[in-house]
Order: structure tokens, then sequence, then C-alpha cells
């Protein structure tokens, strides 16, 4: 009998699954014995015994060291967590999450001290001509014929006008008020209690002295998005390079897909003539087949984009089974957006919808500069904080789109440019794509840097691009 058998057969004799790595590692130390003492320390009520049941594990296969086993802990977005339907009263409920969430850090600033609700500054006159600091939601937001800025703010109690005069400071930074955020601000209340002419402004954003926690020991994560299998631009070549660098790396214990994965069927028009797999089964099924070929020590988590089979609005839901069933067992999939926590290193997985509303309202803003549009969610704290545009949005009971805890890293996807920052400690990383430029990208005028992995080191934090677009030539 083989070695392999044996072990396995060992194992089931114990009442236990075993883990292909671990029967490799035992097979590999030709010390069968080491079943008896495996299965002696392994936790009570444990059914399949996995690497990290070996102490100290450690293997040499095809002739790599895998110095530690990986392990995925979802943190928020897990597949069983999808929220339900749709009420009208979910809008209220959403939106009123949404501002108790975000008012939460902003009623610790000490610039905003004796905040007011809306309805006592305006009802009363009391705090007519007054300094006063509020907390509230942007309802729209516009120039005024002389140039100022108008944000019509509104608090669960009441609505108010806030006038960013063009010649005062926080002007600059009140262009960049979009729909829908959260926001405090102080300033001194008209004569009228109708108007509040603004002296400062105040986002949730990422405290001043947030400091990343990086793991304890040594690691890596791969960081890619945008695969887009089916696509005849779909750069398998670039694919396949990468596929081999990661089973030559096998220090790379992770690998993060932050959304379209597949073209999918139907997403914009004409898009028959552009696929090569014209079936959406036949896509998840080449992309599950790519999957099986990456190492098995790679812990991967897959979570969907805007061109995926799952709902659009977000969050969206994880994969549905039958289009994940041939998805290898060291890939877990998780919902669009989702916390995952590698080794103590938080990272929020995102597809980015967002940028398409982000990039049209943000003076400045380009898709040739996506961490810049990062930088903008983390200070809002908030991954797609507009409502009714291109971005669908799921009203549910609890606003899951909210940037709450800040993680170490930001993943996100959808405009096809790497692009990495920095902000108050959290690495911004938008990984690109695995697709040439296509005719849509064409006639926007966008110009993909494909076939790039972002490799983070999880005890740095440190980011490194590599590409692998070979001999593709960039236009
Ligand atoms: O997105 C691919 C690229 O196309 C990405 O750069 C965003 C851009 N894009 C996608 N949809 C839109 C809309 N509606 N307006 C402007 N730009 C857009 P993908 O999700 O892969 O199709
Ligand atoms: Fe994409
Ligand atoms: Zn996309």
């Amino acid at each position: 009998m083989r070695t392999e058998q044996e072990i396995v057969l060992k194992f089931l004799d114990l009442g236990l699954q075993v883990h292909p790595d671990v029967v490799a590692y035992i097979a590999d130390q030709q010390d069968l014995s080491l079943v008896d003492r495996t299965a002696q320390t392994i936790p009570e009520g444990t059914v399949v015994v996995m690497p990290r049941h070996i102490p100290g594990f450690a293997s040499e296969r095809d002739g790599m060291r895998i110095l530690t086993e990986s392990e995925v802990d979802v943190v928020q977005g897990s597949r069983t967590a999808a929220g339900g339907g749709v009420d009208f009263r979910d809008f209220v409920h959403y939106f009123r999450n949404r501002y108790d969430q975000l008012a939460a850090p902003l009623r610790k600033r000490k610039a905003l001290a004796d905040i007011y609700p809306v309805e006592a500054l305006t009802r009363t006159t009391r705090y007519y001509n007054s300094d006063v600091a509020v907390i509230g939601m942007v309802v729209d937001v516009r120039n005024t014929t002389k140039g100022h800025r108008m944000v019509h703010l509104e608090d669960p109690t009441g609505e108010i006008n806030i006038l960013f005069n063009k010649d005062r400071e926080p002007f600059a930074e009140a262009e960049r008020i979009i729909p829908d955020e959260v926001i405090g601000v102080r300033g001194k209340l008209s004569s009228d209690g109708n108007l509040l002419f603004a002296d400062s402004f105040h986002r949730p954003d990422v405290p001043m002295n947030n400091g990343p926690t990086p793991s304890e020991t040594p690691g890596k994560v791969a960081l890619i998005s945008d695969v887009h299998v089916g696509s005849d631009t779909f750069l398998e070549e670039a694919w396949n390079r990468f596929s081999e660098w990661l089973t030559a790396h096998p220090e790379v214990g992770y690998l993060l897909i932050a959304g379209d994965l597949v073209d999918g069927i139907g997403i914009y028009p004409g898009q028959d003539k552009e696929l090569t797999i014209p079936n959406i089964y036949g896509q998840y099924e080449v992309f599950a087949e790519m999957m099986r070929k990456l190492p098995s020590h790679l812990q991967i988590v897959i979570s969907p984009g805007n061109h995926d089979v799952v709902r659009g609005s977000e969050p969206q839901p994880a994969l549905p089974e039958h289009f994940c069933e041939h998805f290898p067992d060291n890939a877990v999939v998780v919902e669009n957006p989702a916390l995952v926590n590698l080794q103590g290193v938080n990272i929020l997985m995102y597809h980015g919808r967002s940028y398409d509303d982000m990039i049209g309202m943000i003076p400045g803003a380009s898709y040739t500069r996506p961490e810049e549009i990062m930088v903008e969610m983390l200070k809002r704290r908030h991954l797609a904080c507009t409502y009714g545009q291109r971005t669908p949005i799921l009203a549910a009971k609890e606003d899951r789109l909210v940037i709450d805890p800040v993680p170490e890293i930001l993943h996100t996807g959808h405009v096809h440019i790497c692009g990495i920052a920095n902000y108050r400690g959290v690495l911004c990383v938008n990984s690109g794509t695995w697709q040439s430029q296509t005719s849509f990208q064409k006639q926007m005028n966008i110009q993909p840097t494909p076939a790039r992995a972002v490799i983070v080191d999880l005890q740095t934090l440190k980011p490194e691009v590599v590409d692998f677009s070979g001999n593709i030539i960039e236009a």
C-alpha cells in the first residue's frame, strides 16, 4: 500500500479526516507514528486534521519550504452574513444607522464640542448669532451664484443650510463634499437661525494617531482583482506566469481577489462579441480550474464585483454554491465588501463600483490615480456613500459599507489601474487587472495597467508590485 493511503486510513481508523498537506507532510517525514501523536494533541471535536494541528508545521515539498500554515479569518462579509430583502422602512433605518455609526467618532472631536440638534438651532431664538456645531448627513451640495458652497445638511431632528464662504479656509475641502456623507461643522448661526456660516469642517476620518498592527510572524499576501475570465482581452499567458510565480514563491501564503472574477454575460451592450466563453457556468468553470492549478498551501479569498453573477447592489452576496463547487478547498468565497484577518492584519476588500461616482464628483479626481479615491473613502469612513447614482446600494438595517474598524490594508479593484498610497498608516492598494484594454475603456480613454500583482509583506506592511505582463507592450 502507498504511504499516503496508509496515512489516510490510519486517520480514518481514528475517526478523523485529514488535509492533503498533512498527508504529504507525514509521508515526507516517513514517520507513521506522527499520525498517533497528532491525533493525541488535536483539540476535541476536530473533524479534519489540518497542518496547524502538527506543532511547528513546516514542510519541504517540491523542494520548497512552506513556512507556516496560512489561515484566513473572515471578520465581516462571510457567506452566511447576507442581508435580507428591501422594505421601504429600511431606507430610514439604513441612513439612520449610517448617521449613528459615523457621527460617533465626530462627537469625540474637541473642535466639535457643544453639538446641537439642528431642530434646537432653527426653532428657538436662543442660539441665533452664536457659535455652534452640528453633525449631519449631506442632502445635497451646490455652488451659489456668488461662488460660495452651499451644503444642505440633515440630522435626525431637522435640516439646515451651511454656507462655506469661498474666501475662507474650509472652502477647499468643502468643494469635495459629496451627497450622503456625514460631516461635522462648526460655525456661526445666522440672525434668523436658517443658515450656518462655516468656520471649520470635519470628517469621521482615520484617527491621526492610527497605527497599523503588522503580523508577528512571517507571511505575504498577493492582492489582485478584475481577472475577467471569458473575455477576449483576458491575458491568459500573463496569468500563467503569475500562477507559476506563486508556485515558486511559497512565502506568499494568501491570494485575495477583489471581484470581477469573470467577464459575465450581458454586462454591457455588445459584450457577446468580446467573449471567448459565452456561458456563465463555463466562465466560472475555467476560473475554478485556474484556482485549482495554484499551489494548495495558498489560502485564496474571493469576493465578487459588478461583472460577477450575483446581485449588483452592495453589499453583494458571496458567489452561490453552484458557481463555485469546483473551487479548490483552499478557496473561500466572501461578500463584497469583506473584512478578512490574516495573521492579525485586517484587510478590507471592496471591488470599487463607487469609483465611478466619486471620480465624477470630486474635483481633480481621475481614473489614473485610484489611490487618491481610496484616501477619500477612508476620510469619509465609507466605501460608497452617495446613494442613487451608478453604485446600487441595498438599504438594509445596518450600513455595512461603513469602514469600521480602520483596516491595515484597503484593497480595491474595478478601475483596472494599479495605484498604491499610504494614508495615516492605512495601506491603500488598487490592484489592476488581468485584461488588456477593452473597446469600452478605449472609448472612455482609460489606459489599464494589466497583469500586476501587489505583494504585501504582512510583517512590514510594505507593498511590492510584480509585473507579469512580459512582452505585452502597453499603449
Ligand atoms: O470596469 C472597467 C473600467 O471601466 C474601470 O476603469 C471603470 C470603468 N467603468 C466601468 N463602468 C463605468 C461607468 N458606468 N462609467 C464610467 N466608467 C466605468 P469594469 O467593472 O471591469 O467594467
Ligand atoms: Fe473589472
Ligand atoms: Zn468592475
